[in-house]
């Protein structure tokens, strides 16, 4: 099978990290594509890069429908246009924050999770009640470090989250973390070590249900309000997704 892993900013360095994560945990027979989108933000931290690397993220959709993909993975913790590339596609299309919190939670009583910027901690808690995870999370918690210090200045933020890690493990009651951040995607067995606790990050725990998902024939359903969008007019930027068909 093959997934197409996108990273919703566009630093390159960080879909490589992303991707590389992907690989080396993916199933004999899984192929990774990671990609970045040609426009957005380089990296996400606030509602408003959210909103634009939507677009972003539909845009490496539609190009994955031309080249036959078996799955998605949204691979920001902020699952960005998570139900509209559902839209666009039978295939599964997996929000990395989501798939950390299943696995966390079928591993935990109660987890917490620890983020980049504590700006974005009201996203992922906007998730956790969107998914239904609000009585799984014990906190929300921010290592309070810009999302691409993970690339400049890795050691430091490393140490930063190990840092965050060990008050969670402390202080909240837990039994497992959560990593908030695609770029946090090969750092789990070093803070899990480090913490004694497991470590639960979102790009793996995508492959893995993905493979699961495909394994079992199950792709996003069509009926409802994840059906393919109906064809209509678009205007200006927009104009080249006008009376779009989906490849059916
Ligand atoms: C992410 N931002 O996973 C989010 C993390 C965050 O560019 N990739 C980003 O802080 O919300």
């Amino acid at each position: 099978m093959r997934i197409r892993v996108i990273n919703p900013n566009t630093t390159a360095s960080m879909t490589t990290t992303i991707g590389e994560a992907a690989s080396r945990i993916a199933s004999p027979g899984t192929e990774i594509v990671a990609t970045t989108p040609k426009s957005g933000p380089v990296s996400i931290e606030s509602h408003f890069d959210e909103a634009i690397s939507a677009v972003g993220v539909l845009e490496e959709v539609m190009a994955g429908e031309r080249e036959g993909v078996d799955a998605y993975i949204i691979a920001c913790f902020g699952d960005p246009g998570l139900l509209a590339a559902r839209e666009l596609t039978r295939a599964p299309v997996i929000g990395i924050a989501e798939a950390a919190f299943h696995m966390a939670s079928l591993i935990s009583t109660r987890f917490s999770i620890v983020t980049t910027l504590g700006r974005t901690g009201i996203i992922a808690e906007h998730l956790l009640d969107q998914y239904g995870f609000r009585h799984h999370c014990r906190r929300v918690r921010a290592a309070e470090i810009p999302v691409l210090d993970l690339e400049h200045d890795g050691e430091a933020a490393l140490n930063r989250i190990t840092a965050e890690c060990r008050r969670a493990r402390d202080e909240d009651g837990i039994g497992a973390i959560v990593l908030g951040c695609g770029g946090m995607a090969d750092l789990t067995a070093e803070i899990s070590d480090a913490v004694g606790l497991p470590v639960v990050e979102g790009v793996t725990a995508a492959v893995k249900l993905s493979e699961a998902l495909v394994g079992l024939g199950l792709g996003t359903s069509k009926f409802g309000d994840l059906a393919f969008p109906r064809p209509k007019a678009f205007t200006g930027r927009f104009e080249h997704l006008s009376h779009m068909t989906p490849s059916e």
